[in-house]
């Protein structure tokens, strides 16, 4: 196994099941979504899912996460619950936010998810917040944020960095590289370096990582969270990943013009899910026991998509219930 000889079988089919289960799911909702009955937006991960399921895998189980709109691997990785998963994109009362939260705002707080959010930046310093909560009521839980490349350009970042730095925050501050806020490469975007240079000035533990390897992912969590019990200041990720589908949506946009369809050879490089089944093919899992986690997983995925279309509305009533509306 790269970078690591400690899993075993079962490990391997579980994090090979989690890779699945958010790949799959995405695909069944670029499927669904020409029907329109899913309304919400989609910011589709799919290329990212090797960055959360790998964290969350490296992660102590209490943790609190909090997450972007691009966030279904998040979601689907601490949860596992594709019941509440579609319900929510279908805009049914059975969703973890009844409906009224959509793709960008999926959360789950019995699982730890937080809160994820359309606004760039914006959960970062609430994650913060919860770390300095932690800190008060002498807890020694982790927070882990995950935040696109984008977020590296707004203020609010570096001034949650400082403050979490200053006060040695019990923080994972997880940066998703995919080198494009929608359009954009961050050439075109950042004036400083690079962006694990950048934090480097900061009282924090930083590594880099390729995003798409799912062990490597693992691997590099586990050395942050010992540095950081050694030596307590925040940790930062940094994890490149290639984002396969257009920023919001379920299509490829390789014919836009602002970037090139990756050959075969750097899609095979680039697919988290390609990457893990050939390493653990190594290790004596073999195609049919990898297939039978696929036919499990869509038997899974059709059944929620099923109970979903099939799950009542809020009722209107309860439309300004539970947001933020005065
Ligand atoms: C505060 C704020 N500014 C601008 C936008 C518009 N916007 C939506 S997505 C996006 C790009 C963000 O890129 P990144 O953080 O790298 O996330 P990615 O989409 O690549 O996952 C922008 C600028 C927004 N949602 N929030
Ligand atoms: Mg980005």
């Amino acid at each position: 196994m790269p970078g690591s000889g400690l899993m075993d079988t079962r490990e391997g089919l579980t994090l090979y099941r989690k890779l699945v289960l958010a790949r799959r799911a995405e695909e069944r909702i670029r499927q669904e979504y020409s029907a329109d009955e899913i309304k919400t937006p989609v910011h589709l991960g799919i290329g990212q899912e090797a960055v959360p399921v790998g964290v969350c895998h490296g992660l102590p189980p209490d943790t609190k996460t909090f997450g972007t709109y691009r966030n279904h691997a998040l979601f689907l990785t601490v949860t596992e619950d594709t019941d509440r998963f579609f319900a929510e994109l279908y805009g049914k009362a059975t969703g973890p936010g009844k409906g009224k939260a959509g793709s960008m705002h999926l959360a789950s707080p019995a699982h730890g998810l937080m809160a994820t959010s359309a606004v760039v930046g914006t959960t970062i310093p609430v994650a913060v917040g919860a770390a300095l909560a932690n800190a008060y009521r002498g807890s020694d839980e982790l927070v882990a944020v995950f935040f696109g490349d984008g977020a590296v350009e707004e203020g609010v970042l570096w001034e949650s960095l400082n403050f979490a730095s200053l006060r040695r925050l019990r923080i994972l501050f997880v940066c998703e590289d995919n080198d494009l806020a929608i359009h954009t490469p961050a050439k075109d975007r950042q004036g400083f370096r690079s962006i694990p240079e950048a934090v480097r000035g900061f009282k924090c533990h930083v590594m880099s990582v390729d995003g798409s390897d799912v062990m490597s992912v693992i691997d590099a969590t586990r050395q942050l969270l010992t540095r950081m019990a050694q030596d307590p200041q925040p940790g930062f990720l940094h994890a490149t990943y290639f984002r396969f589908l257009e920023h919001v949506g379920p299509k490829e946009d390789f014919d836009a013009g602002y970037r090139r369809r990756p050959t075969v050879e750097e899609r095979e490089r680039l697919d988290p899910i390609a990457r893990f089944a050939q390493a653990i093919g190594q290790h004596g899992i073999s195609p049919s026991d990898l297939a039978g986690v696929r036919a499990a997983v869509d038997a899974q995925i059709d059944a929620s998509v099923r109970a979903a279309q099939a799950a009542p509305f809020a009722a209107a009533g309860e439309l300004l219930t539970d947001v933020w509306a005065p």
